[in-house]
């Protein structure tokens, strides 16, 4: 009997826990997220400023196999490629046609988006870079960043925990 109270006596007592496990780090603050464009030497840090400078764009996303209705804000990744000087609208054309926006996470995970797929030229449809979820910060396993692609069905590209953008060829060319 004092065997098996005796453990719980520690852990109420507040005493170290007799475990074998090591302690572990916490993680470094993460660093703001950046858009790296081909040919331009300066990253665009994705900072809390900047994605409160641009137009907000707020959407409802129902209930789904994949997870409970939830209400994203943040901005279109459009205008984060407007701010960062990438073409749009009609000067697509040509090698922007081929131009890919690479999208890394924290976990490796990766996707890309061309460019024809974001523009309001091309399509109404909305790729949002969100910061928020039903009004609050995203959680841990989705902060700093997430994509939220509302008319796609799988959210395979709903990419959390982004830590870069980068824009360019799509065959390096
Ligand atoms: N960083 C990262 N984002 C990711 C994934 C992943 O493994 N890592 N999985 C994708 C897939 S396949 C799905 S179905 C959705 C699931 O989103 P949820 O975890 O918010 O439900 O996240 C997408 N975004
Ligand atoms: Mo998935």
């Amino acid at each position: 009997m004092l065997k098996i109270l005796l453990p719980a006596f520690l852990l109420l007592s507040g005493a170290p826990a007799p475990t074998t496990t090591p302690a572990t780090t916490p993680p470094a603050p993460a660093a703001s997220p950046v858009l790296a464009v081909a040919g331009s030497a300066t990253p665009l840090k994705l900072t809390a400023e900047l994605l409160h400078r641009l137009p907000r764009k707020q959407v409802s996303v129902p209930a789904s196999e994949h997870g409970p209705a939830a209400s994203f804000e943040g901005v279109a990744l459009r205008d984060l490629l407007t701010e960062a000087k990438v073409p749009a609208g009609h000067d697509i054309r040509g090698p922007y046609l081929s131009w890919v926006v690479t999208v890394d996470a924290a976990d490796g995970y990766r996707a890309v988006f061309a460019l024809a797929e974001l523009d309001p030229a091309f399509t109404d449809r909305l790729v949002l870079l969100a910061d928020t979820r039903d009004g609050k910060p995203l959680p841990p396993n989705e902060a700093p960043l997430r994509f939220v692609v509302p008319d796609e069905k799988r959210p395979a590209r709903w990419v959390r925990q982004v830590t870069h953008l980068t824009v360019g060829p799509a065959c390096g060319k």
